[in-house]
């Protein structure tokens, strides 16, 4: 054979693919029989972790330095289409395509650099491909000019506002948020109450400065309850991110049963300082007996709230003085979470994201290991028994997964 008209990549990925034990795909045994006489494009040197990446966001690094963003936001438009009418398959696929190329270590330069990827359907190579050829995809513009979907958009960034929320009121013909307040014939609960009355704030990003901030706001308080309580910076934050849409935090203390009463203590607290805005305290309905969990659940069972807390402007470290003319305080949207102790490793592997993350997580735990994970416990089915850890690194080692840390979790 002449080796030299082969392309090496090819060769690198069919060993690799041939000894993972992966099938090869036809399109791709056609190529390694029928050397390519085209060069490869610079992006992909021979050795290129492209060549492996894993079906499962849990098996790929992936953090904030997104050298793909071009494509990934016009994939990420598409999912959220689909999530507005909640089309639950299209956006997954759509999601996952995306997550795939913010863990690629450089930006693609052509379509032939991602063949052979997993999770990019042909939907998905379209849309690269028009990128490549136009600058943007017509499909993806069509969508950010659409009336429809500009709307929901706006709708369902209001806290307490989900799709169907946001596709009744623009089927009653509502197109912005005044026309929502000042129609008498819709009646709000009392999270979009709460959301509408502080949304000029708490629909800004809310920085790592305020997140920190709203960390000594709690601690003092927590540490009231209990001396030996810890709390954990989790979700966006934790992951590295400069801003989120929320403050997530986990409460623990040690000893069985010592958190009971702590998130309801939190919240008097931060009422009785004047700080309180709003809050919806959820009790425990966590349960060992009626565990594993057989579905990814959007919610565990843990106590916990969801709360809005005015932070005061002055309380945050950096804060330039022309930034608190006016107004004093800005609210912030913060969760918090309180597992037993013993639960500890699974909450804080599950809150700390991503959502892609997570859904990947148990999807591997499932189909690659028997195993049922959630945000409470790790179930091994053949052997009929829970798995414990103390630890997220016990988790992974659990599931034979290489240790991610936090911050290449960005899935
Ligand atoms: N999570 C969970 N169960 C829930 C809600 C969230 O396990 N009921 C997980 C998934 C992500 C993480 O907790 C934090 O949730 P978000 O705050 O929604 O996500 P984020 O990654 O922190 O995003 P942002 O930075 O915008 O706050
Ligand atoms: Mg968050």
């Amino acid at each position: 054979t002449d080796l030299g008209k082969i392309n090496v990549v090819d060769i690198a990925w069919f060993t690799q693919s041939m000894r993972a034990g992966r099938p090869i795909p036809v399109e791709a045994q056609h190529r390694i029989q029928k050397p390519s006489v085209q060069p490869k494009p610079e992006a992909g040197p021979p050795d290129s972790p492209w060549l492996n990446v894993s079906q499962y966001a849990c098996q790929r690094r992936t953090t904030l330095n997104n050298r793909n963003k071009i494509f990934t936001d016009a994939l990420d438009v598409l999912a959220e289409n689909y999530e507005f009418i909640e089309s639950i398959g299209p956006c997954l696929g759509f999601r996952r395509a995306a997550s795939v190329l913010k863990s690629l270590p450089a930006p693609v330069r052509s379509i032939k650099d991602i063949e052979g990827l997993p999770c990019l359907g042909p939907d998905t190579m379209a849309v690269i491909q028009d990128i490549f050829e136009c600058g943007s995809s017509s499909k993806v513009e069509e969508i950010l000019t659409d009336e429809r979907y500009q709307t929901l958009k706006i709708f369902t960034s209001v806290f307490g506002v989900g799709p169907k929320t946001a596709e009744k009121w623009y089927r009653k013909g509502l197109r912005n948020l005044e026309q929502i307040v000042s129609d008498s014939s819709i009646h709000l609960n009392k999270m979009q109450i709460a959301g509408f009355k502080y949304y000029e704030d708490i629909s800004k990003p809310v920085s790592k400065a305020e997140a920190e901030a709203v960390r000594h706001i709690i601690e003092e308080i927590a540490g009231c309850f209990s001396p030996d309580v810890t709390i954990t910076l989790t979700g966006g934050f934790r992951r590295g991110k400069e801003f989120g849409h929320d403050v997530d935090f986990l409460l623990t203390v040690p000893g069985p049963g010592k958190e009971d009463g702590l998130l309801p203590a939190v919240i008097d607290r931060l009422r009785s300082q004047g700080i309180l805005l709003y809050s919806d305290f959820q009790e425990s309905t966590f349960d060992l007996s009626s565990l594993p969990c057989r579905r990814f659940e959007t919610m565990d069972h843990f106590q916990k709230c969801f709360l809005i807390v005015k932070l005061k402007k002055e309380q945050v470290a950096g804060q330039q003085a022309e930034q608190r003319c006016g107004r004093d305080w800005k609210a912030v949207r913060v969760d918090l979470v309180a597992p037993p102790a013993e639960r500890y490793a699974f909450a804080l592997l599950g809150w700390s994201g991503s959502t892609l993350f997570e859904r990947d997580l148990r999807r591997f735990a499932r189909l690659e290991r028997n195993m049922l994970l959630d945000n409470h416990a790790l179930f091994d089915k053949t052997t009929n028994t829970f798995l414990q850890a103390k630890t997220e690194e016990d988790i992974f080692i659990h599931l034979g997964l290489d240790y991610i840390e936090p911050w290449q979790r960005n899935a």
